[in-house]
Order: C-alpha cells, then sequence, then structure tokens
C-alpha cells in the first residue's frame, strides 16, 4: 500500500480515511475523502424555494421540467417542440418560440417592481447609483435606440470592452433588445485580445469608455480600443462611456459619446422579436490553454437555464439583496449577474474596483452597507481574504448574509471552512456551483435548504440534468471512483456550437463519446454519490504510473496553517515519468524557509501518501492566474521544464510569471529533495 494507510482506516484527528487502492487501474486516482457532512439548517430548509419534490419531480421527467421552468420567462409567441434531437449534436430547444431577453429582464417587472432596485452599484473611487428597474429600462431603451441610429441591427455583433459600470449590463440588454450578439472582452484585456475577438466574429460595433478604475489606476480603454481598431474594418463605430473624464484619441464619424448619443433617443424601444435559437451572445473563452473559442449562447434556452437556475441555487426571494462579485466579462457575469437575477427581478450589487482598495475590508463594507443576503464569489478571492486574515470580516455586521456561493476552481476543504466561519458566521449554507462558459448555466450544485454539503464537493446534478463520470473507454465508473465528467442529455442553455468553427465544437466536446457532452474535467463520486472535481483533464500528472489530480495536493497543502494558496503540477523526471512540483504562497505573517518546506512536503506526504509527495516545493508571492481568477498551470508547467512561456495574453498578472521563474531557478540550484 505504500503507505497510504490501511485501506479505510480511521484517523480521528483529521477524521479523514485513508484512501482505498482500487484493484483495477483508475482513470484518475482519488486519495483524499473528507468525511465532513453540513445538513441545511431547519429555519433555512423551511423557507427554501426548492424541495426535494422538485428533483423528483425533474428526474421523473426532464423534459416537462424544462417546460415548466421556461413557461416562467414572457414568450412573444410559443415554442412547438421543446427540443430538436434530430441533428445531434446541434441541439434546438423551445423550436418555433420566439422571445426579447431584455424585455424579460426589465420590461416585464415595470407594472410592480418600477421601483425596486435593479442594482446598488459602487465605483472603486466610492461613488455610487441607486437604479432601479425603471431606470435601467430607460437606459437600455436609449442606448438600444442609439446603437439603431448606428445603423446596427438584428444580427450585427457588438463588442462590449468596459469595467464594471453600470453602462456594461446596460450595453449587453441593449443589443439584446435589437438583436445584435454581444461579447464582451474583460476589460482588463489587452488590445491584441480585443482585437483578436473582434476579428473573429467581425463586430461591427465596440462600447467601450474612456478608461476604468483598477487599484486606484486608471486603465486606458478607449486608447486600447484605438489601437485593436488600427487592425479591425469591421468595426464603423464606436460609443465611449465618460467614467474617468481622462484625454481620449478621438476618430470623427466613427466614435461617439455614450451620453450624447443616448440624450438625443426616445426613452422607450420597441424589442426584436427573437427567435428562441437566434444568437444572444458570444463569449470567448481560453480557458486554460490554448486559442479562444467562442461560445455561442441562444435566446430562449440559455434565459430558461439562466433564470430557472438562479432561482433555486440562491434561494431567491423578493427581497434578498444579491451580490455576485464576478466581472460581466466572465459568463458568470452573465449568466448571474445580468441575465439570471433580471429575469428573475432581484436586486444586485455592482462593485466596480479591486477587493483590496482602499483597504483589505472594501468587500465586507459593502455587504455591511447594502445589507448583502447571498454572496457569490470565487475560491481564488477566498484564499486571497484568507490570506489577510480574518479581521477585516470580523470588523463588519455581516448578519445580512445568508447564503454563500462559490464557483470558478475546486473549493478547497480549508477554505470553504474558512468561508463557512469567517464570511457566514456559520449559519450559511454555501454553494459550490459547477459548471462552464459552455454549459450556460449551473450543472452540478447543492440545493440550498434540501442538499447536506460537504466541504469541496460540488455535490449532485440539477434538477433537469444527466452528468455522469466515465472512463477512457466511456463506461460509467460507479461511485467512489474517479473518471472524466460527461453530461449524457441535452439542456436548454448549452452552447449551440463555436462561433464560424462547428467541426472543432464537435471535436472538442462531442466526439470522445458517442452522444455524451465532454466536460475536459476530472471527477469522482465519493460512497454517497457526491461529485467532486479534480481539475482540468489536462492537468493530471503522472506519476510512477499513477493518474494524480492536481486539487487534492493542492488542498493538503492549503490544509497547512502557513500556507494561502498553492499549484502543483507535473514535471518530466527521469525516474517516476513525472515528478510533483508545487508552488506554494503563504499566509501574511508566515516567512518561508528551507524547514517549512520541509515540513509541507512531509505534512502532504500525512495527509495523502508518499506518492503524492511534491519533489519541490517553490515559494512564491503570488501564481499565474487568467482574469475570472484561475491557477494556469499549463505557465507552471512551462517554466518547470525550462520551455519558452506559451500564450500569457489572458494572464491578469503577467509580472509574476518572471518572478516565479527566478524563485524557481534558485530552488533548482539549491537542489530538489526526494
Ligand atoms: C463558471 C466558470 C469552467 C471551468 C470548469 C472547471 C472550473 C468552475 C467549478 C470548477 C470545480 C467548481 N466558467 N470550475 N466551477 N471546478 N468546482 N465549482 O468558471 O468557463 O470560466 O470555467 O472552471 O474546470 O471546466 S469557465
Amino acid at each position: 500500500m505504500s503507505g497510504r494507510g490501511e485501506p479505510g482506516g480511521y484517523d480521528p484527528r483529521t477524521q479523514r480515511t485513508g484512501a482505498v487502492m482500487p484493484d483495477r487501474k483508475q482513470t484518475i486516482e482519488s486519495l483524499e475523502i473528507e468525511h465532513r457532512v453540513f445538513p441545511p439548517p431547519p429555519e433555512f430548509a423551511a423557507q427554501a424555494t426548492a424541495d426535494a419534490d422538485l428533483l423528483r419531480r425533474a428526474a421523473e421527467d426532464p423534459e416537462a421540467y424544462w417546460a415548466e421552468e421556461a413557461a416562467r420567462l414572457d414568450w412573444m409567441s410559443p415554442w412547438e417542440q421543446l427540443v430538436d434531437r434530430s441533428n445531434h449534436p446541434f441541439y434546438k430547444w423551445f423550436v418555433g418560440g420566439t422571445l426579447n431577453a431584455s424585455v424579460n429582464c426589465l420590461d416585464r417587472h415595470l407594472a410592480e417592481r418600477a421601483d425596486k432596485v435593479a442594482f446598488h452599484w459602487e465605483g472603486e473611487p466610492g461613488d455610487t447609483q441607486t437604479i432601479t428597474y425603471a431606470d435601467l429600462h430607460e437606459r437600455v431603451c436609449r442606448l438600444a435606440n442609439g446603437l439603431r441610429s448606428l445603423g446596427v441591427g438584428r444580427g450585427d455583433r457588438v463588442a462590449i470592452y468596459l469595467g464594471m459600470v453600470p453602462e456594461l449590463p446596460a450595453a449587453m440588454l441593449a443589443c439584446a433588445r435589437i438583436g445584435a450578439p454581444h461579447t464582451v472582452v474583460f476589460g482588463g484585456f489587452s488590445p491584441d485580445s480585443l482585437r483578436d475577438r473582434i476579428q473573429d466574429c467581425e463586430c461591427t460595433a465596440v462600447i467601450t469608455a474612456d478608461e476604468g478604475w483598477r487599484n486606484g489606476k486608471t486603465v486606458p480603454l478607449k486608447a486600447n480600443t484605438d489601437e485593436a481598431l488600427t487592425e479591425c474594418p469591421s468595426v464603423t463605430s464606436t460609443v465611449v462611456v465618460r467614467r474617468t473624464g481622462g484625454d481620449v484619441g478621438w476618430v470623427e464619424g466613427r466614435d461617439h459619446w455614450y451620453d450624447e448619443l443616448v440624450a438625443a433617443q426616445p426613452a422607450e424601444c420597441e424589442p426584436e422579436a427573437m427567435d428562441a435559437e437566434d444568437m444572444l451572445y458570444i463569449l470567448y473563452t481560453s480557458g486554460t490553454t490554448g486559442k479562444p473559442k467562442g461560445i455561442v449562447h441562444t435566446t430562449g434556452g440559455y434565459l430558461t437555464g439562466a433564470a430557472s437556475t438562479h432561482r433555486y441555487v440562491f434561494d431567491i426571494k423578493d427581497d434578498d439583496v444579491y451580490w455576485c462579485a464576478a466581472d460581466c466579462g466572465w459568463v458568470t457575469g452573465h449568466t448571474y449577474i445580468v441575465y439570471g437575477p433580471l429575469a428573475n427581478g432581484c436586486t444586485g450589487v455592482l462593485y466596480e474596483g479591486a477587493p483590496g482598495f482602499p483597504a483589505e475590508d472594501r468587500w465586507w463594507e459593502i455587504v455591511e452597507r447594502y445589507g448583502v443576503s447571498i454572496l457569490y464569489m470565487a475560491p481564488t478571492a477566498i484564499r486571497t481574504f484568507m490570506k489577510w486574515g480574518p479581521e477585516h470580516p470580523a470588523a463588519h455586521d455581516m448578519s445580512s448574509l445568508r447564503l454563500l456561493g462559490s464557483v470558478g476552481e475546486p473549493i478547497n476543504p480549508e477554505a470553504w471552512m474558512w468561508y463557512h466561519e469567517h464570511i457566514g458566521g456559520g449559519r450559511c449554507p454555501i454553494v459550490d456551483t459547477w459548471w462552464q462558459t459552455e454549459t450556460g448555466c449551473i450543472m452540478i450544485s447543492p440545493l440550498p435548504g434540501v442538499t447536506p454539503t460537504k466541504p469541496g464537493s460540488a455535490t449532485f446534478a440539477m434538477p433537469g440534468i444527466s452528468a455522469d463520470i466515465v472512463d477512457e473507454a466511456g463506461n460509467s465508473v460507479g461511485l467512489g471512483a474517479g473518471g472524466y465528467l460527461v453530461l449524457t442529455e441535452p439542456w436548454p442553455s448549452m452552447l449551440r456550437t463555436l462561433y464560424g468553427d462547428d467541426e472543432r465544437f464537435v471535436e472538442t466536446y462531442w466526439s470522445q463519446y458517442e452522444g455524451k457532452y465532454l466536460a475536459g474535467d476530472g471527477a469522482r463520486r465519493d460512497d454517497d454519490g457526491y461529485y467532486w472535481f479534480l481539475g482540468r483533464i489536462d492537468d493530471v500528472m503522472n506519476v510512477s504510473g499513477h493518474r494524480l489530480s492536481t486539487i487534492e495536493i493542492e488542498s493538503a497543502l492549503v490544509d497547512h496553517e502557513a500556507v494561502a494558496e498553492a499549484a502543483v503540477v507535473g514535471r518530466s523526471d527521469e525516474t517516476t515519468g513525472q515528478a510533483i512540483a508545487a508552488f506554494v504562497t503563504l499566509k501574511g505573517d508566515v516567512t518561508g524557509d528551507e524547514e517549512l518546506i520541509g515540513t509541507l512536503r512531509k505534512h502532504v506526504a500525512t495527509r495523502i501518501g508518499p506518492i503524492a509527495r511534491p519533489k519541490s516545493i517553490v515559494l512564491t508571492d503570488d501564481l499565474p492566474k487568467t482574469r475570472s481568477g484561475k491557477i494556469m498551470r499549463r505557465l507552471l508547467r512551462d517554466i518547470s521544464e525550462h520551455r519558452q512561456l506559451g500564450d500569457v495574453t489572458t494572464l491578469a498578472n503577467a509580472e509574476v510569471v518572471a518572478d516565479i521563474a527566478d524563485m524557481a531557478e534558485s530552488a533548482r540550484a539549491a537542489g530538489d529533495e526526494d
């Protein structure tokens, strides 16, 4: 058993059992088992929107379930067929139905909720706006008219390149109103990334701002746009929001100030009746590898999935103040800041800036100020807050919180527990939601008030969703084993294709296993059927023939009191095929030395087994991450193997890569341990 502990041996200290070595070679081995279970608090369960009956009904008849969920939207004309499966994998949902997403998000609330707050917006410098549904409706109509006046119409693609200002959701909805698919590009992306995306889908217009605010500094959005547009002949107009008042270049005839454009427009705008299968948006995802893919979402199915999952997973009630602290440039912002919450008539919080500006308690100040009741964020943010220390949330009254969510990466059990205790005051259920840009909405998640949670597990498939874990050959691996996550039935908010590349769409997602969607994530189910995500398949390591996932080793490192964050990768090794290289950031008050490194290696070996002991550990100030906070292990592999670094254009913090490479070099000079 090579030190893995007795099969099933229970360790009362960690409340864990040692993993049982399977007889047959597992697709991905699972080393660690988390045993803590948090049942739904009875007070929460008593008022929850979802219940066990919902799950039962959806399991019995998923199509009837989706028909019911879609019926909550306002349709301009009804669909004739729920789902057309005749041209796999090009599914169509709500065939023949027409609707408009902006009408569903705005107009239909005006009768009863005109004065309800749609967004409490807070700028990074501290300026605020309170935007009601009536306000947002007017802003969207004016901009939609303005875009039409520039010749933008049904089917034209519009790039949106903004910081988190109120004009961003307004721009998305204005595009939706006139049937022009939007493509939101993160305000932090470079001119080259913007150019590539505009070129790929041949946008005719760009909505941007003079500058954005980030960490007290300005981001030159208009200048970046100007640079990108030197190589984008398809773009004939830009609309420029005045945010900072900074100086900008100007191209007469092409560029228009947002405020001047909308001031001249009527406050009402006739919406387009869109076919359920008409494109709502394209969102480019680079993931952590490769050339960006233009994920295509359509109107009826996407909006159904967004509204339905938002309602059940976040247990939305009329008086909730809901804060999804993502950026609209990420799919999480599309589905859970804009389309889902607004379709549900919910009050949201929008914050423009960085979490540490001007101080490390900015988020908790916001929670207190607006009485946030539901908070949704990424594990990377949770780990950052852990690093900064619990005194920051503790300094604020956060008793308004009743539900917490996590998205973007597997959440380490240690981070889950910290979130539960220091943010949720021990009383709030946590929904760990697994999904992708491609899936459009949450696929695997607890239902709060219904599902007992386990720290680090996304628990079960959502109502109406069919998932499985399969091995290389596509056979279900059953309970207690690891493999590849697949979705086995189509769902309304599934991506329809990759923009302009049907072939790559089929190849990437549908070619490995007949009839099944391959998500590209490793996962396992425990004996109770709970899903545990193990990271991207590309990141799986092979050490002496054992296929090991990154997350369990990283979680064992984060479990140590000195560690804030960790990333592990496999680098080639003469003896073991691959050896585990770990990159670790320490908590604020800890200084690292050789002794600590030794301790950490031992800690992993004790927690998981000698097979998982990192061969090298590099202590670093930061890890390379995408804008949405996902660790880019591919770059760490490049560093570990002395390779030329791959594409770094989607990195949020490109400057750390050189530092890490230096640290890795000196660590190597000092010699690896065995
Ligand atoms: C929503 C989003 C998708 C990838 C996905 C996973 C990872 C996201 C979780 C997660 C474990 C989670 N869209 N991922 N959520 N892994 N647990 N709760 O992140 O397109 O940007 O990324 O993110 O690897 O495939 S995304």
